[in-house]
């Protein structure tokens, strides 16, 4: 059979793809954008008519993916796990509906923070609903437990959480795809019993989600991706997703007589563990993210036995490596090689010639006549002005606080309010706090960064840009006449600080539109149809 090389993430699309998905519901974040990119992309999603194009925020995403469950066809939900806390509510209690076609939530944790505001963990929200959780160990691990996954589904009627780490995601290797199953014929499920989750309901439905604990535990004690590597020495490594890898490499490489057991299906199979701990006087817990199973671990057996992120063996932050796990297990690591002083840091900037610079520059120069110079912001590329040469921005917390953060601080007496976030995170999660504002008349000043993309994360489309942002707003309440277009050019600087200064000064909630389009966008477009950018 043809092996294909590709990024674990691709190799989720491709198992989904051979499932018989009937749609991708996803919102763009890294690590996990190339499930849906992939699926998009692919031959199959064309000819099947598969639906592929990308939601509002991962809410909707999740909620349309059960959506198409419910009318009995294999959905693929797909985010970063900063965008599970925004499906959340939707994940949590899909659990207790529980699904009709095969549901599965691929979401890439980013432990490190590569490109992330925080390295949450995803498997805690699996527990959390109670339903299974999987984290494969290769790309194809990942592929054909995808496929796997959506049998899972059906037949717990269970959405199925799927959970890849930045290395299992945008790593490659070669995969084997088997032959594609056809997708599910339209069988809407009316139960109003299950998915009305009035009181008297969700009290019964959730009963049957504690009934099922049982059967998902026997499950993951017979699942391929839960299995022991017998050593014969005291030391044993209980090794989740990707340290599996890193600890068959360090037993390989030392020569390690350690007994390794493998986990990647939760719930955690007790009868698994409780064989690695009859086998070895010490246990290192090696996880991708927080110590979740080592800290339940200590609770079932004897702490003592028990090492891991807790006592310090591995650093409670971040990554793991193989030397990491060699260091914890006794080697002694060599000193790590110097760095050549030819490899100089470079810190993050804006691309040369993008519209945000331009925006930065004018309200750098208009917010300097003001003693508070506090501009509120969000997650994009724009978040790169919070850096010098502009650090014109001072906050980015989550995707939608620019606008109701810079409310709350207005309410508290701050003036001026300013905020500044993009087109793509306005629709994601901004308009409902531009809602609350215009409902309070709060003096606020929104300046919309609209590059027409949603740049941050390699230019997916964006569900509002253009004339569509102005109706919105429109839409919202926020008055015509305090609505303003500026285009962040060099040469349009004055006219730029003139409007920005006027929406300022205003006493009641002000929108200005920074209408240019992103210059990488552009130049494929270019690149495309053929002619040479003019922008660069
Ligand atoms: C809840 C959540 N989902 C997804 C992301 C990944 N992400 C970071 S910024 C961004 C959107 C940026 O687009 P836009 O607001 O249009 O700004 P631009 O990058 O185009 O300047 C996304 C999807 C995230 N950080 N948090």
């Amino acid at each position: 059979m043809k092996k294909h090389l590709l990024l674990g993430a691709e190799a989720v699309a491709a198992g989904a793809l051979d499932a018989g998905i009937s749609g991708v519901y996803a919102y763009p974040g890294t690590p996990s954008t190339e499930i849906t990119e992939f699926i998009q992309k692919s031959r199959e999603t064309a000819e099947r008519g598969i639906h592929a194009s990308w939601s509002a925020n991962e809410k909707t995403a999740y909620e349309a993916a059960l959506g198409m469950s419910y009318a009995g066809k294999r959905a693929l939900s797909a985010m970063k796990h900063v965008g599970l806390n925004v499906a959340a509510d939707a994940f949590v209690n899909s659990a207790i509906t529980g699904v009709n076609g095969g549901l599965v939530l691929a979401v890439a944790d980013d432990p490190s923070m590569h490109s992330s505001q925080n390295e949450q963990d995803s498997r805690f929200y699996g527990r959390f609903a109670m339903v299974p959780v999987i984290e494969p160990a290769s790309q194809q691990e990942l592929y054909d437990a995808t496929v796997r996954a959506f049998d899972l589904s059906e037949s717990m009627q269970l959405p199925v959480l799927l959970r890849l780490t930045t290395r299992i995601s945008h790593s490659r290797a070669g995969v084997t795809r088997a032959a594609a199953r056809s997708e599910n014929a339209l069988h809407a499920e009316y139960a109003p019993e299950r998915y009305v989750l009035m009181p008297h309901n969700a009290r019964r439905q959730y009963e049957r989600l504690l009934g099922k604990q049982e059967m998902l535990e026997q499950l993951s004690g017979s699942s391929p991706l839960n299995r022991m590597i017998p050593g014969t020495g005291p030391l044993g490594v209980l090794a989740c997703c990707i340290a599996f890898n890193y600890a068959m490499e360090a037993k390989k490489t030392f020569g390690l007589d350690i007994s390794i057991l493998k986990i990647g299906q939760y719930p955690l199979p007790r009868h698994l563990v409780e064989d690695l701990f009859a086998r070895c006087e010490t246990v290192l817990v090696a996880e991708e993210g927080y110590p979740i199973y080592e800290e339940l671990l200590r609770g079932w057996f004897d702490d003592r036995k028990i090492t891991g992120r807790m006592d310090g063996a591995l650093p409670r932050a971040g990554e793991l490596t193989t030397s990491l796990l060699a260091e914890a297990l006794g080697v002694k690591r060599p000193a790590p090689a110097a760095i050549p002083g030819i490899v100089a840091n470079r810190p993050p900037e804006l691309c040369r010639g993008c519209g945000h610079r331009d925006l930065f520059e004018a309200l750098n120069r208009v917010m300097e006549g003001f003693e508070n110079r506090h501009v509120f912001s969000d997650i994009g590329c724009y978040t790169l002005g919070a850096l010098p040469p502009y650090s014109a921005i001072h906050t980015c917390v989550d995707m939608g606080a620019a606008i109701t953060m810079a409310k709350g601080a207005a309410d508290a007496g701050l003036r001026p309010a300013v905020c500044v976030i993009g087109d793509s995170t306005f629709t994601h999660s901004g308009m409902t706090g531009l809602l609350d504002a215009v409902n309070e008349q709060t003096p606020l000043t929104v300046i919309i960064a609209d590059n027409d993309t949603t740049a941050m994360t390699g230019g997916q489309a964006s569900a509002a840009t253009g004339s569509k942002l102005r109706s919105i707003c429109r839409g919202l309440g926020v008055e015509e006449a305090r609505i303003s277009t500026i285009v962040p050019l060099k040469q349009n600087l004055e006219e730029n600080m003139a409007t920005l200064r006027e929406e300022i000064a205003f006493p009641g909630v002000s929108v200005v539109l920074a209408v240019r389009e992103c210059i990488e966008t552009a130049a494929r477009k270019k690149r495309r149809s053929g002619s040479k950018p003019a922008n660069q």
